[in-house]
């Protein structure tokens, strides 16, 4: 078998099977802003699900804490080419929170503090591949990258990970969200390359 060392690019000719296609490595943490970063006090945070019309559940910054926080390491792709492997969050799993939440809707839509939103099935928010992530490398996450809290689901591009992430919307319709409307990918696969429409 061979042993593929992380940080290969691959330049020699093999691909880094790690690396999904037309993606390279980087090292450090590109920030990525489509606005200002807006500044949430924890004491003011809220997190909630809901519908259009109903709020199904809302955790405070206390709250969402009480809950089990998770290590996770993964990969994460951005639409712009990087790729960086091996990152370390702490988070809080989606699971955790659908599980006392019912909904009979498929879709999700993110909204952000700041006013981004993402769209997303739900399904691609269960079974241990999403979370609300509290910590990057150890630390609080930096405001930039999305600190308090931002949404991560490291199987798809980073752009549906949304920074500052305020709720969820249920909806019975997959409805394109901010990068979604300006012709970024519905679902958003980085190893089927579905970058643009
Ligand atoms: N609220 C919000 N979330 C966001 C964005 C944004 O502009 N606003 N950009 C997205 C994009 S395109 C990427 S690649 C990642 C970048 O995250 P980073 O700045 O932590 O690298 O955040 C995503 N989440
Ligand atoms: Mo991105």
């Amino acid at each position: 078998m061979a042993v593929i060392s992380r940080g290969f690019t691959g330049r020699g000719g093999e691909a880094n099977p790690e690396l999904p296609p037309g993606q390279y490595l980087t090292a450090d943490f590109p920030v990525l802003s489509a606005g200002p970063t807006p500044h949430i006090a924890t004491a003011d945070w809220q997190f909630s699900i809901r519908t259009d019309a109903d709020t199904l559940q809302t955790w405070s910054w206390d709250e969402l804490h009480a809950l089990p926080i998770e290590n996770i390491d993964t990969d994460i792709h951005c639409v712009t080419r990087w790729s960086k492997l091996g990152t370390s969050w702490r988070g809080v799993s989606l699971d955790t929170l659908f599980a006392t939440v019912e909904t009979t809707d498929a879709y999700v839509m993110a909204h952000s503090y700041g006013g981004y939103t993402t769209n997303v099935p739900l399904a691609d928010l269960l079974g241990g591949k999403a979370w609300i992530a509290l910590e990057f490398d150890g630390v609080n996450l930096d405001p930039e990258h999305g600190g308090p809290a931002r949404l991560l689901i490291p199987h798809l591009y980073f752009w549906k990970s949304a920074k500052w992430i305020r709720g969820l919307e249920m909806q019975s319709t997959d409805e394109p969200g901010f990068w979604e409307q300006n012709g970024y990918n519905m679902y958003g696969d980085p190893w089927l390359e579905q970058r643009y429409w």
